[in-house]
């Protein structure tokens, strides 16, 4: 008798502890568009690591590459609800969603990358992510996503004329549909995935994106001509389910809030190594690359773009002229 209590006591206590621990334990879910071996995805897999290592185990985090989850839009309503803990996404998709993560969807409104961080690194930066938590997502690191320039099969873009009755597939943003809409193009939002098809069959003329996603998805076999335009400078989240993150210790916050800066500084290293050679294989299969020494006719012809957006977002001026008057 007395020995058949203690046992039970002992698997009472089991059990307890057992559930004690399945509810400390964490199994998160993540999203990821690119392929093997691209910087978000080796990036993303590093992350992973130094969650679990810098919570001893307590929370896990399995990577999902390759979009297999679904689109991006998709992902991105999937990581605010919370049925995926963590994504790295662009924040072209996410502008729709944030009105204020939509200001760097405004075509050259950054001058370059570097200033595109030290944007992010304050005050920009922070308006940025508050408007993304307030809707469910909390960007804990900044990603490089260098500069996205035209590409099509017909010839060089050299001015605004030459994309005048063109097709071009632009990522679900009403800023892009605009952006090709003011040169005279028909915009064609369409998922990433698709875009290869769409070039090669001929259902858009041409795209546009960075060095290394015009490389990695092979679209530069069926739209050899690549015109650096540069007209995008689109940042990238590292970004997590709101609740989720605010429901973690403290401890465990900023051990996965370092595992992320951790994770964007091998991002952005990786980054810039890959677009010097994204753009050296692309050249060495026989892609035409138009430098266009004159941006200014594609700058004039964004104010529309400008102009619909403040009408838009009035309280959103503020940010936009921050970011300008940002050195
Ligand atoms: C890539 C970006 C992806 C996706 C893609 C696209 O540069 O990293 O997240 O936004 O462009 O054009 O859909």
């Amino acid at each position: 008798m007395y020995q058949t209590i203690t046992a039970s006591l002992v698997g009472a206590a089991t059990a307890l502890t057992m559930l004690a621990g399945a509810a400390a334990a964490q199994d998160w879910r993540g999203w990821n568009i690119h392929v093997e071996g691209y910087p978000n995805t080796v990036a993303m897999d590093r992350f992973a690591e130094l969650v679990e290592e810098k919570t001893d185990g307590e929370i896990t985090l399995q990577m999902f590459h390759g979009g297999t989850l679904g689109s991006q839009p998709d992902a991105i309503e999937q990581v605010r609800l919370g049925g995926l803990a963590v994504g790295n996404f662009n924040l072209g998709p996410i502008g729709p969603i944030v009105p204020e993560a939509n200001v760097v969807s405004l075509p050259f409104i950054f001058k370059n990358v570097e200033h595109m961080f030290r944007v992010l690194n304050g005050e920009g930066g922070q308006m940025i992510a508050d408007g993304m938590e307030a809707k469910g997502l909390i960007p804990l690191a900044w990603y490089d996503a260098g500069a996205r320039s035209f590409y099509n099969g017909d010839g060089p873009i050299a001015s605004p004329e030459d994309v005048e009755g063109m097709k071009v597939r632009v990522m679900n943003n009403d800023l892009y549909s605009g952006m090709i809409a003011e040169m005279g193009g028909n915009p064609s939002p369409m998922a990433f995935a698709e875009v290869y098809q769409a070039l090669q069959t001929g259902v858009v003329d041409g795209a546009e994106n960075n060095w290394p996603s015009y490389e990695s998805t092979g679209h530069y076999e069926v739209a050899p001509f690549f015109s650096v335009s540069e007209h995008l400078i689109i940042p990238e989240c590292l970004c997590i389910n709101a609740d989720a993150f605010n429901g973690l210790s403290e401890e465990h916050q900023a051990a996965v809030r370092e595992a992320a800066v951790e994770s964007a500084e091998l991002q952005r290293e990786l980054w810039a190594e890959r677009e010097a050679a994204s753009r050296e294989t692309v050249e060495g299969a026989g892609v035409t690359v138009n430098e266009i020494a004159d941006k200014a006719p594609f700058q004039e012809a964004m104010q529309p773009v400008y102009e619909t957006y403040l009408a838009e977002n009035p309280d959103l001026r503020p940010l936009v002229e921050l970011i300008q008057s940002t050195d």
